[in-house]
């Protein structure tokens, strides 16, 4: 099979570190366990400052005809972030936009709540039902994906081309890089991608 799920390759605006979907874009500045090399002693203070949780882009369904369906009437493209913690993170204000594709990021509302360790599922139909439905849906042949949190810091991004149909893509390991992507036949949606 094709290699199709890569992480993005290019750089983005005041990006310049090695992992982009996991550089602090901006004023980010808070602790990364996934860093190294001592890049994060910038300006002294950043010691006060909590660590932030993790949350990432673990898995997605841009082909869904019969894999996945929350209501058993809809099987919408699917998005299912992952956080790995610090504790629990409450989603309102955080953003997500297909690439270029849409003007404006959606902005989700309150009420999104993952748990330290927990999944989150966003249905990409290209609906205007809110909440945990997208107004975009996920090409089959591939486009971006990007999280923001709510300071407006991209937190993730993933680049994926050809997906096939009730295939996801998925990180090996929940929440890291290690490992890569794998394609999983169904997906495992709101559940560990192991
Ligand atoms: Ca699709
Ligand atoms: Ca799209
Ligand atoms: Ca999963």
């Amino acid at each position: 099979m094709r290699s199709v799920v890569f992480l993005g390759l290019l750089v983005a605006g005041g990006c310049t570190g090695d992992t982009p979907q996991r550089c602090n874009c901006g004023n980010g500045n808070k602790p990364n366990t996934e860093d190294s090399g001592g890049v994060d002693s910038d300006s002294g203070t950043d010691s006060e400052a909590p660590p932030e949780p993790e949350v990432s882009i673990n898995e997605l369904m841009a082909d869904n005809e019969t894999a996945y369906s929350p209501d058993g009437a809809n099987w919408p493209d699917w998005i299912e972030l992952y956080n790995a913690g610090p504790g629990a993170v409450e989603l309102a204000g955080w953003s997500i936009i297909d690439g270029a594709e849409e003007p404006e990021p959606y902005v989700l509302p309150a009420g999104l709540t993952i748990a330290e360790g927990g999944f989150l599922l966003l249905f990409a139909d290209a609906t205007t039902d809110g909440g945990a439905h997208l107004p975009f849906s996920l090409r089959s042949t591939g486009e971006e994906l990007l999280l923001f949190n709510p300071e407006g810091r991209r937190v993730d991004w993933v680049d994926f081309g050809d997906q096939l149909q009730d295939i996801s893509a998925a990180r090996a390991v929940d929440g890291s890089d290690k490992d890569g992507w794998i394609y999983v036949p169904g997906g495992s949606p709101g559940r560990s991608n192991q």
